[in-house]
């Protein structure tokens, strides 16, 4: 898949599982990472851009950081405040936030579309980790651009039942009787823009595949094992399991501590660069918009075409190799090794 792009611009809500994205993304020798824009999701979009500069100096990178929309397209925002605390990014508080210019950066479809139309030498991919507001806006205002990238990955959708309750979803969205994805539920119209789009290349990684691959103590010891500050601040955020994750996840634990949970958004960036480790197949894909339904964000699929599916099929991942995946994360981790010491200062 690194054939299609050599440079990659994150969209995304920072948010834990964004900022492992973005951490295993910035190791990356295949591309290199231009841009974040954040987007209104797990939490409020300015605190979105704070996390996204923690991470950032956590890594010691230097990546342009730009604020995007503050809501969906035409529904109030919804944060989770109730799972990942009042900063969204619990688990690391002891790294101080240091102040960043970024609210003097262009907005966000303005920064990825400038990127694309300067740089028409280089390859992009977009990797979307949050609510696809900014990719819809883009494509509205700039379709000429957008139809410039190479390649989209989005954390997204739940394309078969996950495989822990076997429901289509993990969030109610209001009103909704029946679970979708949250990324979806949050911005269904700009989904549908999205998937509805020209651009080619489109991977939807949904929770059929990422409530298969668990984080749990066994990893956490491996990425603290690993001796680097960002290995060991990793593990910091993964391990800051919410009592929401532990209603959801408990039953799978094998002690009181084990932190189990799933790394949705990373996972996009491991099939960036290993995409022989997953199984996808080729679906037209339609997503539940209008507010008479009973699920926004829902998502049906099909393999043939059908009224009221995507035009075009898309790739949707199906399946990965658990272990390899971790594997390889750690792997992505050790690529810190520059970057001495335990974050912790507790431990
Ligand atoms: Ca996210």
């Amino acid at each position: 898949m690194t054939s299609l792009f050599n440079k990659v611009i994150h969209d995304c809500d920072p948010g834990p599982d964004d900022a492992l994205a973005l951490i295993l993304s910035m190791s990356s020798d295949n591309w290199s990472v231009e841009g974040i824009t954040t987007v209104a999701g797990n939490i409020k979009v300015s605190q979105c851009a704070q996390n996204a500069n923690k991470i950032v100096r956590l890594c010691d990178k230097d990546i342009p950081i730009c604020v995007g929309a503050k809501k969906p397209l035409k529904r109030e925002n919804h944060t989770l405040e109730e799972v990942f605390g009042n900063t969204g990014l619990p688990g690391i508080e002891y790294l101080e936030f240091m102040y960043s210019d970024y609210q003097e950066n262009p907005p966000a479809v303005d920064f990825i579309k400038n990127r694309l139309e300067s740089d028409k030498s280089n390859h992009y991919a977009i990797c979307a980790t949050g609510p696809l507001t900014n990719l819809a806006e883009l494509i509205t205002q700039y379709p000429e651009s957008a139809s410039r990238i190479k390649a989209l990955i989005i954390m997204g959708g739940c394309y078969f039942p996950e495989p822990i309750r076997m429901e289509m979803g993990n969030f109610l969205a209001p009103g909704a009787s029946v679970k979708s994805e949250f990324n979806f539920a949050i911005d269904p119209e700009a989904a549908s823009i999205v998937l509805n789009s020209n651009i080619k290349n489109i991977t939807l990684i949904g929770l059929n595949l990422t409530r298969k691959i668990l984080y749990n103590e066994v990893w956490s010891r491996k990425f603290k094992n690993i001796g680097n500050k960002v290995a060991s601040a990793t593990a910091d955020i993964l391990d800051a399991v919410s009592d929401s994750h532990q209603r959801d996840l408990g039953h799978l634990r094998s002690s009181e501590e084990d932190p189990v949970r799933a790394i949705h958004d990373a996972i996009n960036v491991v099939y960036m660069e290993k995409p022989e480790l997953f199984i996808t197949g080729k679906y037209f894909v339609k997503v539940d918009k209008d507010n008479n339904t009973n699920s926004p964000g829902y998502c049906s699929v099909s393999e043939k075409p059908k009224a009221g599916f995507s035009k075009k099929p898309v790739t949707i991942v199906l399946d990965g190799d658990c272990d390899a995946i971790f594997n390889h994360i750690c792997r992505c981790l050790s690529r810190y090794s520059h970057l001495k010491g335990v974050s912790n200062e507790k431990n």
